[in-house]
C-alpha cells in the first residue's frame, strides 16, 4: 500500500498554522487577504513540487491536476480550504488540501499510475467571514452562483472580492467547474464533539444540516442616556438583546439539534452615554431537517416584528446565506466505512453540523467526507486540536477511499 509521508503531512501542517499570523500573533487567513495569499502560494508549490498541474480559476479557487497516464477524464477530486476564520485553529480546512497532497505524493511515490486521475482543490472563501455566504468558491465552482456576481461581493471590509483576489495574484483564468469530477472526498477535522465522546476514530459523514445566514438591522432612536426616561426610550442595544436572548430560547426548544448563534453585534455609536440608535447583527440558523430550519426562520420573523412594535424600532433583515441540507453519496459513505473497518479503525455515520466545500460539490459529483476527532471538540479557536495519529488515520482512509474509487 502506497504509504503516506506522515512527517511531512504533518509538518506541513503545522508550517501552514503559522502563514497568517496577525498583528496580535493570532491565525487568521480571512479569504483573498494578503494571509491567504501567502498560505495559498506555499500550498501551490508544494502541488507544484508534487507534479500537479496546478490552475486557478476566476473566484481564485486552487485546483491541482494529476493525470500521469494523461487520460483526460473526469478526476477523483479531493480538497477543502486554505482560507480561516478570525483567531483561527491550525487544522479546519488545511487537513483536507495537505491530505490530499500526502494522498498524491504517496501514489506517485509508489509508482501508481491511476486509470483515473487525481485532483486537488483549495477552494475560495470557505469560511464565509469576510465575504458572505461562506463556501462561496465551491459554491461557484458547483455551479450555484454566477461568477460574475460572486467576484463582485462586497465584505464586511467593504472591499470587493474580484478586486482583491486580483490583488492578491488569485483572479485565475479558467471557468469555474473547467475540471468536472468523477466524484469528490473531504477530509475534515469533526470540529465537534460526538467522535471523541464515542471513542470512535472515523466519521463517515452521511449528512450536513442546512444553514441560514441573516443580517438584521435594528434602528431606533439616540438619546441622552441620562435625561431621557426608560418609558421614552427606542432602544435598539435592548431589543437586540431581547433578540438574542429569544434565539437561545427558541433553539433549546427545538428538539436539540437546531442551533442558532448571533456571531456579530454592533452597537451605534457605540458612546457610553448615549442611548444605541442601530444595532446590526448576524443571526447563523441550522437544522439537518429542512422542515424545522424554515420553521425557525418563520418564528424569527414573526419575533422580529413583534419586537419591532414593543420596542418602537425599525427591523430589516438581509439574507447572507442559505444552503438546504445536503444528503452525500451512499456509495462513498459506504465506501469509507469499509476502509476504516479494514485498518482497524472504529467507525460511525455521521451529521455534520459545519458547513463544507463537499456539501457544495455534492450538486457537480458523488461526494462525501471523512472527519477525525477534535479533541474536547473545539474549533474555530486557536485551541482546535486533533491527534496527530488521528490526523494520519483520516490520510490513510481518504487514500484508501480514493484509490477504490480512481481503479489504482
Ligand atoms: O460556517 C461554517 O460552518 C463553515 O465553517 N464555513
Ligand atoms: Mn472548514
Ligand atoms: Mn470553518
Ligand atoms: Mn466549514
Amino acid at each position: 500500500m502506497p504509504a503516506i509521508d506522515a512527517a511531512r503531512f504533518l509538518g506541513r501542517l503545522a508550517a501552514l498554522a503559522e502563514i497568517g499570523r496577525d498583528d496580535k500573533g493570532r491565525l487568521t487567513r480571512l479569504a483573498a487577504s494578503e494571509a491567504d495569499r501567502a498560505g495559498r502560494d506555499v500550498v501551490a508549490g508544494w502541488m507544484r513540487e508534487a507534479g500537479l498541474d496546478v490552475r486557478v480559476d476566476r473566484i481564485g479557487n486552487l485546483i491541482g491536476l494529476w493525470d500521469p497516464a494523461g487520460t483526460g477524464s473526469r478526476p477523483v477530486m479531493m480538497g477543502s480550504h486554505l482560507d480561516t476564520v478570525i483567531d483561527a485553529g491550525a487544522y479546519d480546512g488545511c487537513t483536507g488540501v495537505l491530505a490530499g497532497l500526502a494522498v498524491i505524493e504517496a501514489l506517485r511515490h509508489a509508482g501508481r499510475i491511476p486509470p483515473r486521475p487525481l485532483a486537488l482543490a483549495a477552494f475560495t472563501n470557505e469560511e464565509g467571514v469576510r465575504y458572505a455566504p461562506d463556501m462561496l468558491g465551491s459554491l461557484v465552482y458547483a455551479g450555484g452562483l454566477p461568477v460574475e456576481a460572486a467576484l463582485a461581493t462586497v465584505g464586511i471590509d467593504g472591499t470587493v472580492l474580484g478586486e482583491e483576489l486580483a490583488r492578491i495574484g488569485y483572479a485565475g483564468p479558467e471557468a469555474p467547474g473547467f475540471l468536472h469530477p468523477h466524484s469528490y472526498v473531504e477530509l475534515h477535522v469533526e470540529q465537534g464533539p460526538v467522535l471523541e465522546r464515542d471513542g470512535i476514530a472515523v466519521g463517515a459523514v452521511e449528512d450536513l444540516q442546512g444553514i441560514s445566514w441573516q443580517e438584521v438591522t435594528i434602528e431606533g432612536a439616540a438619546n441622552h442616556a441620562g435625561t431621557t426616561p426608560m418609558s421614552l426610550r427606542r432602544d435598539a442595544g435592548v431589543a437586540a438583546a431581547l433578540l438574542v436572548a429569544w434565539l437561545r430560547e427558541r433553539a433549546r426548544a427545538g428538539n436539540g439539534r437546531s442551533v442558532a448563534t448571533v456571531g456579530r453585534l454592533r452597537l451605534e455609536p457605540d458612546a457610553i452615554n448615549v442611548i444605541p440608535a442601530r444595532a446590526v447583527l448576524t443571526v447563523d440558523l441550522r437544522d439537518p431537517d429542512a422542515g424545522r430550519l424554515a420553521d425557525f426562520e418563520a418564528d424569527l420573523a414573526e419575533r422580529l416584528d413583534a419586537l419591532a412594535r414593543e420596542e418602537d424600532v425599525t427591523v430589516t433583515v438581509r439574507r447572507l446565506a442559505r444552503f438546504a441540507p445536503v444528503t452525500f453519496d451512499a456509495g462513498i459513505v459506504r465506501a469509507i466505512e469499509a476502509a476504516a473497518r479494514a485498518r482497524g479503525l472504529s467507525v460511525r455515520r455521521m451529521t455534520s453540523g459545519a458547513g463544507h466545500d463537499a456539501q457544495m460539490m455534492a450538486r457537480l459529483c458523488p461526494a462525501a467526507m471523512i472527519f477525525v476527532p477534535s479533541v474536547g471538540g473545539i474549533s474555530h479557536n486557536p485551541a482546535e486540536r486533533t491527534e496527530e495519529a488521528d490526523l494520519v488515520a483520516g490520510a490513510e482512509v481518504l487514500r484508501d477511499v480514493v484509490m477504490g474509487l480512481s481503479g489504482v
